[in-house]
C-alpha cells in the first residue's frame, strides 16, 4: 500500500511544473488531481471545477496483467468545465500500481505551447460568449447591389481586444474543441437571417468561413445542414466559404460532403482563390458555386500578369457558370480594373468595411 502512495507521489511530484496537460483520474472517472499546465489551460483553481464525464476509446488498450508497464491509448474524452462540455483529444495512460491497483493518467495532446495558447484562449472566449460576427457587404460591381454578405469570426481576449484569427484558429482547426467555436458562430449567424425582418435580403446569401478540413467532416457537414432545417432557410441564404490553408489530403471525401451541403441549398465558394492551396484543381474536384480571388490580385491589378491571370479566372468561370468575386478591393481604379476586365462581384474596404450587426442595420 505504501509503495503506491509513493508511486503516485512521485509521478505528481514530477509532472506537476510539465508543460504538458495532466490529469489523474480514476476508473468511476473522478478527477484525482491536475497538474499546474492543466489548471492553466482549463483556468480553474479547483478540481471541482472539471469533469470527465466520458472517455472514449480510439484504439485498444492491451489488458495490464500483460503488460506490467503502463499502456496507452488515444482517446476522446468528453470534458465538463463549469457550463461548457467539449471534446479533447487526448492520451491515457493506465498506470500500473505495485498493489495490483492502477489509475489513469489522461495527457491533454497538444503540438506545441502555441496550441496549448490557442485551446485555452479558445476554451475561454466559448465559456465567455466573447465570439462574435463581423460582417462584410458583397456587391455587384457595375449596379452597387448587395448580393452577399460575409460573416467573419471575431473572437475577443478577457480585455474585450480582438483576437487576430491566425493566432488561434490554425492551431485549433482540427481539434474537437472546435466544433464549439462553430456551433457558437452559427448561433450568432441566427442575427443575420432576422435581417430579412426587416429589410429586402432577396438573393442575398450570407457566407460563413469554414476550412475545407472542417466541412468535409461528417459532424461538421451535419452542424450545417441541421442549422439550414432549423432555421428552415431556403436555398441559398446560407453559404460557406471554403478556406485552405494545407493540402487537401481526402479530396473525393470533400467532395462527397460538400455534394451533402449543396444538396440542402447551401453554396459554396472557394475563397482566397489563387492563393496557398486554393488551387485550379478544387474547380474540377470539389462541387463549388463560386470563386472569391485572393486579395493579392487586386492589390496588383496594375500589373500586366495579374491582369491576364483575372481575365483567365474570368473566363474560366464564365465557361463552368460560376459566380466570381474580387476580394480586397479598395480603391476605385482596383474597381474600375475589375469590372473592366469583367469581374461580376467585388468585396473590400472601398466599397464596406466588416462591421458588427448592430451598425450593419444601419447602412442596408
Ligand atoms: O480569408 P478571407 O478572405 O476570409 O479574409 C477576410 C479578411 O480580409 C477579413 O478579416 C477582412 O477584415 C479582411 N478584408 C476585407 N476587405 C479587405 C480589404 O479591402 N483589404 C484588406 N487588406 N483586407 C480586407
Ligand atoms: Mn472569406
Amino acid at each position: 500500500m505504501k509503495i503506491a502512495q509513493d508511486q503516485e507521489f512521485y509521478l505528481t511530484e514530477s509532472l506537476k511544473q510539465h508543460p504538458s496537460a495532466f490529469i489523474i483520474f480514476d476508473k468511476d472517472l473522478r478527477i484525482k488531481w491536475m497538474n499546474n499546465s492543466s489548471k492553466y489551460i482549463f483556468t480553474c483553481d479547483d478540481e471541482k471545477d472539471l469533469k470527465i464525464k466520458g472517455v472514449f476509446s480510439l484504439g485498444e488498450s492491451k489488458k495490464l496483467e500483460e503488460v506490467k508497464i503502463a499502456s496507452s491509448f488515444e482517446s476522446n474524452i468528453e470534458i465538463q468545465l463549469r457550463n461548457i462540455t467539449f471534446f479533447l483529444r487526448s492520451r491515457v495512460h493506465e498506470v500500473p500500481l505495485e498493489d495490483n491497483s492502477s489509475f489513469f493518467l489522461l495527457e491533454v495532446i497538444t503540438n506545441s505551447k502555441e496550441s496549448l495558447e490557442a485551446m485555452k484562449g479558445t476554451i475561454a472566449c466559448i465559456e465567455h460568449d466573447r465570439i462574435d460576427l463581423a460582417y462584410q457587404k458583397q456587391i455587384d460591381l457595375k449596379s452597387g447591389k448587395l448580393v452577399g454578405l460575409e460573416a467573419l469570426l471575431r473572437m475577443r481576449d478577457e480585455d474585450g481586444n480582438i483576437i487576430p484569427n491566425d493566432k488561434f484558429i490554425p492551431l485549433i482547426e482540427g481539434e474537437s474543441l472546435f466544433s464549439l467555436v462553430v456551433m457558437a458562430s452559427l448561433e450568432k449567424l441566427k442575427e443575420a437571417f432576422e435581417l430579412k425582418n426587416e429589410f429586402d435580403m432577396k438573393g442575398v446569401t450570407t457566407y460563413l468561413n469554414v476550412s475545407a478540413h472542417t466541412a468535409m467532416q461528417d459532424n461538421f457537414t451535419n452542424i450545417f445542414i441541421d442549422f439550414v432545417k432549423a432555421l428552415d432557410l431556403e436555398p441559398g441564404e446560407l453559404g460557406l466559404e471554403i478556406t485552405e490553408t494545407a493540402e487537401l489530403a481526402d479530396v473525393k471525401k470533400a467532395g462527397e460532403s460538400f455534394q451533402k451541403l449543396k444538396d440542402v441549398g447551401i453554396p459554396l465558394a472557394i475563397d482566397d482563390f489563387g492563393a496557398g492551396y486554393s488551387s485550379l484543381s478544387y474547380l474540377r474536384d470539389l462541387p463549388v458555386d463560386s470563386v472569391k480571388l485572393d486579395k493579392v490580385f487586386a492589390q496588383t491589378i496594375s500589373e500586366k500578369t495579374t491582369a491576364e491571370l483575372i481575365k483567365f479566372v474570368v473566363s474560366v468561370c464564365e465557361t463552368l457558370s460560376l459566380n466570381m468575386l474580387g476580394e480586397g478591393i479598395e480603391t476605385d481604379d482596383q474597381k474600375e480594373k475589375f469590372i473592366k476586365i469583367g469581374c461580376p462581384n467585388g468585396q473590400g474596404y472601398l466599397m464596406h468595411r466588416p462591421e458588427f450587426i448592430k451598425d450593419l442595420k444601419k447602412s442596408l
